[in-house]
Parts: C-alpha cells; sequence; structure tokens
C-alpha cells in the first residue's frame, strides 16, 4: 500500500471519516452539481479570508487551470507545519486529513470559513481525485500531497522561499461530481463579493483555459461602500454620498453602509461573517430598527413631520434603499428552519446602537441629504396609503367574484386549471394568430399590447394601476403578494411566448421580473415557462424542416446537403408566421420546445442582486442581464 506505515487507530478512524464524506457528498457541499463544484473553491478562499481578516494577508489568487483544477495562493502566514499535538502529525496534514479540523488551532479573530457553511479544507481533499498543497514558511517550502483524502507522502521540504504563504490545487473528482467544469462568471460573482465585504484585500481570478489568459482583479478600499455604488451604478442615486457606520461592541464588528436611489425597492442584503444572510435576523433587526427611529425622530426635531402626521414607517423610509450590513461575530447562532436566521440578540443591539449614534450624527452634518431622504419616505407613505385604497377596492371585488376577466383574454374552455395553459402573446398580430392556432379547449392567450411596466422603475400604485398588469393579474386568479393564493391559479402553465430576438428577450425579462416580484412562487412550484419559436425555416423537395438555433440549421444542413434547391427563411417574429406555422413550431404539445423557468433556491439572494444590479433603464445593463438570464432558465423538453 502507499500510505505510510505508522497509522494508528486515530488515523483509521480518519480514513473512515474523509469515506463518509465522498460516500454522502451533498451532506457536507449541499449537492454534486455545478453548484457544489463551485462551493470547493469558496471553501478553500474562505480560508485565506480568515488569514486576511485576522490580519495577515493581502493578496488571494485562484486560478481555474487547463484541466479544470483549482489553485488558490495567498500571501499569508503559511498554514503551520509543526507538530500537533493530539494527532501526532504535522498540523496542514490534520487540516486536510480530518474533518471539522479547520480553525481549531490559532484562535482569536473571526472565522469566515467553518461557519455555517464551511466544511473546511479536508472535506475538500476528500472529494479532489487530487491535492497538492505548498506551505512557505520559515525560508522553506513545504509539499504534500493526497489523492482521493488519502496522504502520498509525509510532508517534505522542496525547495526554498523568502517569503511565506500558502499554495492549494486540487481536481475535484468527476466520479462525484455530475460536470467537473468551472463557470468563471460564477467564481467572478462570489469572488468580487468577497472582496467587497473584506476592505482592501485584493483577489484575482485568472483562467487558464482561455487564451488570451482571462483576468479580472477585484481590490476594494472603500469595502461595503463601494459594494453599495456597485449595486447603484446603472441606478440614479438622490444623493452623491454613502452613508456609513462602523464600530465595535460587545465583540461584534459592525458595518453598514447605505444609499438611496430614485427607485422603489429595497436592495438591501444582510452579512454574517461574510456569507449572505438571506433571512437576515438580529443584524437586520436592528438596523430597521435604526432607521425608523433615527428618522423619525429627526423628522419630528426638524419639523419634516407636522405633529399630526403618523410617524414614517420603515417601509416608507426603506424605499428605493440600497444598504449592506455587514456583521463579523465570533460565535454566530443560525435559526430558523432553513438554520439561516442570525439568533444572536446582542447582534441586534450592537447594530442599532452604533448605527444611531452615528446616522444620528451624519443627518446633522448633511441636513441637504436628509430632508432628501424624508420628503422621498413622505412621498411613500402617501402612495402606500392610496394603493391601500386601490387593492381594497380590488379585493372587495375578487371577494364578490365578479372581478371580469379581461377583454382581450381569449380564454380556453376547459375549466379544470390542470388541463389548461395561458400563453402570454407580444403584440396584437401574433396574438391573431396564437387566437386562431390554439386548441381552444386547453390554450388562452392573452395580448398584451405596447410596452409592459417595468416593476423595477415604477413605484406600487402605478404597477397597479397598469392595464396589462391588471389583465395578467385577474386571467391568473391567484391575487399578488400576500393575498397570493396559488390554489386559485387557473392555468397549470404560463406561457411567455415573444419573438426569438433582443426585444423579445427584453419582453419576456420584464415579465418575469414582474412574476418574480409580485407572485414569485408561481415560477419556484414550475409554472412558468417560455415558449422557443424557431429562428429558421427549411424547405426543400417539398418536405420542412425549423431549426430553432444557428447550430441546429448547420446540422440539419449537414444532413440534407448544402444546394441550391434549399430554401431558407429566417423568422424575424411571430407575426411572420401564419396560424399553421405557429402550431405547428411553437403551440403544439406533441413537437413544441417549452423552458421551464427556474430559480435555484440557495441561489435566491444572488439572483436578487442579479435583477437589482442589471434591471436599471440603461441599455447595457439589460442586454447583459438577457444574456446571463440563460441561467435562470432550465431546458425542459416536452
Ligand atoms: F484550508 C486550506 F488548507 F485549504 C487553506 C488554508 C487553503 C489556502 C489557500 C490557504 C489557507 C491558509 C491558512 N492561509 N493562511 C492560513 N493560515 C493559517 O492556517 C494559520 C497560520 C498561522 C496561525 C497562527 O496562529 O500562528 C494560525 C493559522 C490558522
Amino acid at each position: 500500500m502507499e500510505e505510510s506505515k505508522n497509522y494508528g487507530a486515530d488515523q483509521i478512524q480518519i480514513l473512515e471519516g474523509l469515506e463518509a464524506v465522498r460516500k454522502r457528498p451533498g451532506m457536507y457541499i449541499g449537492s454534486t452539481s455545478t453548484r457544489g463544484l463551485h462551493h470547493l473553491v469558496y471553501e478553500i478562499v474562505d480560508n485565506s479570508v480568515d488569514e486576511a481578516l485576522a490580519g495577515y494577508c493581502s493578496e488571494i489568487q485562484v486560478f481555474i487551470n487547463e484541466d479544470n483544477s483549482i489553485t488558490v495562493i495567498d500571501n499569508g502566514r503559511g498554514i503551520p507545519v509543526d507538530i500537533q499535538e493530539k494527532a501526532q502529525r504535522p498540523a496542514v496534514e490534520v487540516v486536510f486529513t480530518i474533518l471539522h479540523a479547520g480553525g481549531k488551532f490559532g484562535g482569536g479573530g473571526y472565522k469566515v470559513s467553518g461557519g455555517l457553511h464551511g466544511v473546511g479544507a479536508s472535506v475538500v481533499n476528500a472529494l479532489s481525485k487530487w491535492l497538492e498543497v505548498e506551505i512557505s514558511i520559515d525560508g522553506k517550502v513545504y509539499k504534500q500531497r493526497y489523492e482521493y483524502g488519502k496522504v502520498m507522502y509525509d510532508l517534505k521540504v522542496v525547495g526554498k522561499s523568502e517569503k511565506t504563504g500558502t499554495k492549494v490545487t486540487f481536481l475535484p473528482d468527476d466520479t462525484i461530481f455530475d460536470d467537473v467544469i468551472y463557470d468563471f462568471n460564477t467564481l467572478k460573482t462570489r469572488l468580487r463579493e468577497t472582496a467587497f465585504l473584506t476592505k482592501n484585500l485584493k483577489i484575482t481570478l485568472t483562467d487558464l483555459r482561455e487564451d488570451p489568459v482571462l483576468e479580472r482583479t477585484f481590490h476594494y478600499e472603500g469595502g461595503i461602500k463601494e459594494f453599495v455604488e456597485y449595486i447603484n451604478r446603472h441606478k440614479d442615486p438622490l444623493y452623491n454620498k454613502v452613508i456609513y457606520c462602523e464600530g465595535v461592541k460587545d465583540d461584534i464588528y459592525v458595518e453598514v453602509a447605505m444609499q438611496h436611489n430614485d427607485s422603489f425597492n429595497e436592495s438591501v442584503y444582510s452579512f454574517v461573517n461574510n456569507i449572505i444572510t438571506p433571512e437576515g435576523g438580529m443584524h437586520l433587526t436592528g438596523f430597521r430598527s435604526a432607521i425608523t427611529k433615527v428618522f423619525n425622530d429627526y423628522a419630528r426635531e426638524f419639523k419634516l413631520l407636522k405633529e399630526k402626521e403618523d410617524n414614517l414607517s420603515g417601509d416608507d423610509l426603506r424605499e428605493g434603499l440600497t444598504a449592506i450590513i455587514s456583521i463579523k461575530i465570533s460565535e454566530p447562532q443560525f435559526e430558523g428552519q432553513t438554520k439561516q436566521k442570525l439568533g444572536n440578540a446582542e447582534a441586534r443591539s450592537a447594530v442599532e446602537s452604533i448605527m444611531s449614534e452615528q446616522l444620528t450624527y451624519f443627518l446633522e452634518q448633511n441636513p441637504q441629504i436628509a430632508k432628501t431622504i424624508i420628503n422621498k419616505a413622505l412621498l411613500a407613505q402617501r402612495a402606500r396609503i392610496a394603493a391601500r385604497k386601490a387593492r381594497d377596492v380590488a379585493r372587495k371585488t375578487t371577494l364578490a367574484d365578479t372581478m371580469a376577466l379581461p377583454g382581450k383574454l381569449a380564454d380556453c374552455s376547459d375549466k379544470d386549471p390542470k388541463n389548461c395553459e395561458i400563453y402570454i402573446v407580444e403584440g396584437d398580430s401574433a396574438g391573431g394568430s396564437a387566437k386562431s392556432a390554439r386548441n381552444r379547449a386547453t390554450q388562452a392567450i392573452l395580448p398584451l399590447r405596447g410596452k409592459i411596466l417595468n416593476v423595477e422603475k415604477a413605484r406600487i400604485d402605478r404597477i397597479l394601476g397598469n392595464e396589462e398588469i391588471k389583465a395578467m393579474i385577474t386571467a391568473f386568479g391567484t391575487g399578488i403578494h400576500d393575498n397570493f393564493n396559488i390554489d386559485k391559479l387557473r392555468y397549470d402553465k404560463i406561457i411567455i411566448m415573444t419573438d426569438a430576438d433582443v426585444d423579445g428577450a427584453h419582453i419576456a425579462t420584464l415579465l418575469l421580473t414582474f412574476f418574480y416580484r409580485f407572485m414569485p412562487d408561481l415560477i419556484r412550484e414550475g409554472h412558468v415557462y417560455l415558449a422557443q419559436p424557431p429562428l429558421y425555416k427549411l424547405e426543400k423537395n417539398k418536405k420542412v424542416w425549423y431549426a430553432y438555433s444557428d447550430d441546429e440549421l448547420a446540422s440539419i444542413l449537414e444532413e440534407v446537403g448544402r444546394d441550391s434547391s434549399n430554401k431558407i427563411q429566417r423568422y424575424k417574429g411571430l407575426g411572420e408566421m401564419d396560424a399553421s406555422q405557429l402550431w405547428d413550431t411553437t403551440m403544439d404539445p406533441e413537437n413544441r420546445i417549452l423552458l421551464k423557468v427556474a430559480i435555484d433556491n440557495e441561489d435566491e439572494s444572488e439572483i436578487d442582486l442579479t435583477f437589482n444590479t442589471l434591471m436599471g433603464d440603461k441599455v447595457e445593463p439589460r442586454r447583459k442581464f438577457i444574456e446571463e438570464n440563460a441561467k435562470f432558465v432550465k431546458n425542459l423538453d416536452i
């Protein structure tokens, strides 16, 4: 056997430990999908981030190598190589071979790794075909290699070095992961986020699979202040400064950065030890209390709110607010069903007191900004009252069940929702073709006219007043937000059918945004689809083929031969197809291709961030969003 000889009972247990990881990888890293594969990189990088938080590391380099192995290099102190007493092995070997050994030595400071998701380097090792670690420390370079988690040779000296640091390279095991192919953009987004959350830390990501090599650097002196500017970069801020609070209380390090923009959505993200907390918790509660209290106190003191007027609500004050709350705490407690909600009560008082003091001071120093924010909140308060009235009226009519279906809806005759689907069609002419093409029993058609309202850019009263949106809400039957009831859904499938071009993709995006913000369960429960009209029609010797992509056209041409008897038509829009073509290619359940829109549950907070960063009113980010939208959509052949 290739393993070292002198392994005692402890060591056998260790190997069994890592065997357990290989048997049930999902228990340790969530899944063996792309997501789990990328998780391995974060596990390793988080150890270097801890070294940065401890004050000893300023740079982390991440490489995607040509074979999809990953290299992470930092300039920290280097993982200790001295003999760890309990295991009687070098500390570095313990780190890579004993489950949950990460961060057990050293001590002091806050840790990113080994926290909520952190399972440590040994799990990465167990799930890799091979892993090599090189440590520069005390003038020497030490090295050890593992295969499938097992030590290949004792830690050895392989060279000299004047610097200190750690380098780890690993190749994930392709018998465990579905696909061992790293996505540059996925790593980029996460590493950028890590850099924002760790002021002054420089992170580079290099993709060596590309020619020329692709490299990005993330280095933010302003930390979360720059994160807020980044999220607001395609929006219009209401004032130039980013409000920033920072302090330590009860050993909890608190940082908050915030800035309002002229939109109506709240984009508040909270983090604990650099990990996003989508369900919030005590730190978020403290943030909200501070905002509500400080602004109302200020508004009363400076008579921006009259005596007889109601207090501004937290919702009003957070309209259009972009904020990052980041705390570092040595023993975070997570609660709730998914164990994602911060439970430490001392985190609430730490955030609340640090913010109250510094925000009060900021408003006194910047009265113009204070006034701008309070005026926006006053407008929000008025709109909210108006919207509530409108909704009460709408609710009453639903209750009475007299809510008329929209006039332009061509409903289906079958009344069992299980059998029914509704096509949301862009434009009247395509709507007309769809109406004549459809199966009247089970397929309803709702044509949409003109531009679809971008719900990211409109206040609630205007959204609920929009004709197209009203038509969809009444046709679906479910209601929205808190009144949403999936049992009332009138169609099993909601199918968005737009032209196969950029404008069509844009309209689809606006519709998805509306669904996501107002009836997210519709997407979560898999009721939303995108129709896929063909891009080309090929005719030859009276036979017809449809191609849904350039690749498909090429392969059809390959098959039938490229010659002058080919008649190729490129469809510019749904309107160019007659009813029977539309039926054959896009609507016939026997032949059509539908893409099911899905949200990866665990990814939801990232998707939310994506919406917020990319749905501005400028063209470029929107185009980018559409390109990246593919991620949002899963292929589903029916
Ligand atoms: F976890 C890991 F092994 F995978 C890994 C750890 C991977 C990478 C790329 C870097 C690291 C790492 C660990 N970088 N820096 C450190 N630092 C320590 O482990 C360390 C050094 C000194 C002391 C000390 O108290 O003197 C304590 C620690 C935790």
